[in-house]
Order: C-alpha cells, then sequence, then structure tokens
C-alpha cells in the first residue's frame, strides 16, 4: 500500500496526521476498547487536538463504521491529511492490514503517537497482540477502555462477559457520557467496575462537554 497524504483512497478505515514532528523520537500506540456508541470517535479526536496542540506528530487509524465518521473532508478541513484503507474490522478479518498499515505509517510518516479506534466490537487486547506482531517499533503500546454511562446497565444486562473482556485489559478506564448520568450512576458504574478489577484507574468523563479530560491528559504520555 502507497500512503499518498492528500487522496482518500477506499474506504472505512483510514488514518489522518498532522505535520510536525518533536525532537523525541520516542513512539507510542493507544487503543480506544469500547463498546458501539460509547464515544471512542469523539474522544479520538480530542486526544488528536490534544497531542496536535503538543506538537505531537499523531496518526489515527479508524474504523469508520461508526455513527461519527471520520471522513476526508472533516479532516482536511480541520488540518489533517488522510488516507483510508479496505472495508472491514481492523481485529479480525482486517488484521493483515492492520498491520501492513502500522508498517506503512511508520516507515512514511514516523508518528509520535499512533491512536487506534477498533469498531466497538473488537477486542483491545487483540488489536494489540496485532501491533505486537506487526514489529513497528512502538516504544509501549496502551488500552483505555471507554463505558458509556447511557448503555451501562443495557450492556452489562445482556453482554456482561464481552464489556468485562473488552475492559480487562484496559490501562485504565474512561466513564464516558458523564453530562447524562443521573443521580448516583457514576458512582455504581465505578464501583461495578472497581469491583471487577481492583486498582484499576477509572476516570468519568464526558468527551461532548471535555469535563475531565485534563485528567486523561495527565495519564497519557
Ligand atoms: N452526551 C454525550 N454524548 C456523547 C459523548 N461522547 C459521545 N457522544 C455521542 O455518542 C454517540 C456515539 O459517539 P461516537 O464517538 O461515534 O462513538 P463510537 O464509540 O466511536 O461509536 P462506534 O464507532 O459506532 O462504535 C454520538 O452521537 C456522540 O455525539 C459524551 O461525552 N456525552
Ligand atoms: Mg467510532
Amino acid at each position: 500500500m502507497r500512503i499518498d497524504h492528500r487522496t482518500a483512497v477506499c474506504h472505512h478505515v483510514g488514518f489522518h496526521v498532522n505535520t510536525r514532528k518533536s525532537i523525541d523520537e520516542v513512539m507510542y500506540v493507544y487503543i480506544l476498547g469500547g463498546f458501539l456508541g460509547s464515544g471512542k470517535t469523539t474522544l479520538l479526536m480530542k486526544l488528536a487536538s490534544m497531542y496536535t496542540r503538543r506538537g505531537e506528530k499523531t496518526a489515527l487509524l479508524v474504523n469508520e463504521s461508526g455513527e461519527i465518521g471520520v471522513d476526508g473532508a472533516t479532516l482536511k478541513a480541520e488540518g489533517y491529511d488522510a488516507i483510508e484503507l479496505p472495508n472491514g474490522c481492523i481485529c479480525c478479518s482486517l488484521s493483515g492490514t492492520l498491520q501492513s498499515a502500522l508498517q506503512n505509517i511508520e516507515r512514511d510518516i514516523d508518528p509520535d503517537i499512533i491512536i487506534i479506534e477498533p469498531t466497538g466490537l473488537a477486542l483491545p487486547h487483540k488489536v494489540k497482540e496485532l501491533v505486537r506482531v506487526s514489529m513497528i517499533d512502538a516504544d509501549e503500546t496502551f488500552i483505555i477502555g471507554v463505558a458509556d454511562v447511557q448503555r451501562f446497565e443495557d450492556l452489562i444486562k445482556k453482554k456482561e462477559e464481552f464489556f468485562t473482556m473488552q475492559m480487562s485489559h484496559a490501562d485504565f478506564v474512561l466513564i464516558n457520557k458523564s453530562d447524562l448520568a443521573k443521580d448516583g450512576q457514576i458512582d455504581a458504574i465505578t464501583s461495578w467496575i472497581k469491583e471487577k478489577f481492583p486498582g484499576k484507574p477509572i476516570i468519568p468523563i464526558s468527551a461532548k462537554t471535555e469535563e475531565n479530560l485534563d485528567k486523561v491528559y495527565e495519564m497519557m504520555r
């Protein structure tokens, strides 16, 4: 695959990149793990802005099937270039493509930060394994778990095991959409997660209103 910084080539998975490279040569990879609609893309865009403000060169590898797309036009408007990769889920059917995408990103872009948003049905630790076997020279790969205040109860009722697997390898868990939380809801979700994963850092945030995003930035390198 040739990376063309100006042209959107295919569909569904894309990455974009800002243009400055910091003096620091370290490369970190972040994987956003969370169920469909939990707010991964909304958060990803905020994280991208944060790293841009810090002067870090950032590549985003995004599955584009979500409610909020990260399309080429949006990226251009935000000052990013875009490319897109073939259709599918990067943790399973696109695993080969994810790996070659990562290798090409490293070779052609050489970013400081890569943020990957797989589909909401992906298990982030499997994506992490794909990053590892892709042989890119990542200094460290982190998983950020994204839970959704609004759909938490329902998800636990219907897919507790899956949600638990998604969060189990997270370096920290964000309870997103705090702006929609009813009284006591954040505390209840926090207790639930704490009980399952003692010691795991948990931060209630709103990717939309940016509540507590400063705490997330502090957690990130
Ligand atoms: N109120 C509120 N809405 C949010 C927040 N974060 C995301 N949303 C909304 O939730 C919906 C889904 O957000 P996305 O960012 O597309 O979620 P996603 O996890 O990328 O979704 P998929 O890619 O489909 O899995 C959108 O309508 C967002 O505007 C938040 O913090 N508060
Ligand atoms: Mg999304």
